[in-house]
């Protein structure tokens, strides 16, 4: 293992002085480091953009990386192939390599994309080259050398990053004076909302959901992250009979923001779009998001939803979930929550499948 300090020391003595990314736990230690030092690192909302907001560093004359989940390889293909293979921009890419080698090992949403990430980089031309677990100050320097003779030849290489490759360190971050716990906050809406189906995104709203409110007209997304709002409004436009609640993330939401001009635009009455705003990822190790200088409400209003609230306490969330079900939706509930304590209870794909998962949420809409 390389600790983290090393490994973000290596790369500015090469002269990588900007890097953006996406959280993976496996880059949890390197995002602390530079957080903590202002202009290193650019918190961007899904990885293509963190690609592009590197390349256009690169264009600016600085040296650039960015780290990212292989989950994420998805969101950067465009930039990658349009952008940065098309103008042979200088990028250096660190990609975490969830489900490999042994996807059984890992969560059911990496089992894709685990096997499939060398054989997809390779399929594009990427060139690729590995920091296994084991590695040391040494190995990383001499696969730095090797990225280096990529970018000399105007390619953009990436570092598959294996799980304990890099050490860890803590983040500092900045969370909400006054809010909810998450899972009281979960409690709060699905109670309030008896009848609703339920779309929980990824992380740990998924298994705080399953732990205080399972039901079988819940559907526990595993991946797929920022695209519970979509599979909502999907849900909410073929059942229109139905309340939809969304418990989404402000990570995961802001991921795919465009969703809320969508929803706006398609104007379902049943939609009432929740986020649980904490400020971070919490789910990967508590790495900042950007939803401190943005307000989910005014952007939910301008594209056109119903209504928009923030809330802090059971009351207010209470109060919000009875207005967005008493008037013509899409209504977006914005919550705030407080860092979780204790221990996070397991993922609900523990009890159930995903075809189970599935299979009851489709039976419950029927009922
Ligand atoms: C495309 C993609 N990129 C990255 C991840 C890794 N990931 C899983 S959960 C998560 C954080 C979600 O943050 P947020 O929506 O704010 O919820 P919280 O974890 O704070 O409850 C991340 C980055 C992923 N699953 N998919």
């Amino acid at each position: 293992m390389i600790s983290a300090q090393d490994f973000c020391d290596l790369l500015t003595d090469r002269g990588f002085t900007f890097a953006s990314g996406v959280p993976c736990s496996h880059f949890g230690g390197p995002i602390a480091l530079l957080s903590d030092q202002p202009g290193r690192y650019v918190p961007a909302p899904n990885e293509g953009s963190a690609l592009a907001v590197a390349a256009g560093a690169a264009l600016g004359g600085h040296r650039a990386y960015v780290m990212l989940q292989n989950s994420g390889l998805g969101n950067l293909v465009n930039p990658l192939t349009s952008l940065v293979m098309t103008y042979q921009l200088p990028v250096l890419t660190f990609t975490s390599l969830r489900g490999w080698p042994d996807p059984t090992t890992d969560e059911p949403q990496h089992e894709v994309m685990g096997p499939a990430t060398p054989g997809l980089l390779d399929s594009l031309g990427a060139p690729r080259h590995l920091l296994s677990a084991h590695d040391g100050v040494a190995e990383f320097a001499t696969v730095l050398e090797r990225a280096e003779r990529d970018l000399a030849a105007q390619r953009a290489p990436f570092v598959l990053v294996e799980r304990g490759a890099i050490g860890k360190a803590t983040a500092a971050s900045a969370p909400h004076e006054v809010g909810l716990p998450a899972s009281e906050a979960i409690r709060i809406v699905t109670d309030s909302a008896p009848d609703a189906a339920v779309v929980a995104t990824t992380g740990f709203t998924g298994r705080d959901t399953h732990a205080v409110a399972d039901a079988p007209g819940t559907f526990y997304m595993q991946g797929s992250m920022g695209h519970a709002a979509s599979i909502g409004l999907g849900v909410a436009l073929t059942r229109p009979e139905r309340t939809v609640v969304v418990l989404d993330g402000d990570g995961a939401l802001l991921m795919h923001l465009g969703a809320l001009s969508m929803i706006g635009g398609a104007a379902p009455a049943n939609l009432v779009h929740v986020v649980l705003d904490n400020r971070v990822h919490e789910s990967t190790g508590g790495q900042a998001t950007t939803s401190a200088t943005t307000s989910f409400p005014d952007l939910a209003l301008a594209a056109g939803y119903a209504s928009g609230a923030v809330c802090a306490d059971e009351e207010a969330v209470r109060a919000a979930m009875g207005r967005a079900q008493a008037a013509p939706g899409p209504h977006l509930v914005s919550v705030r929550t407080l860092p979780r304590t204790g221990t996070i209870p397991p993922r609900a794909t523990n009890a159930l499948s995903t075809p189970e998962i599935r299979d009851r949420f489709q039976r419950d809409l029927r009922r």
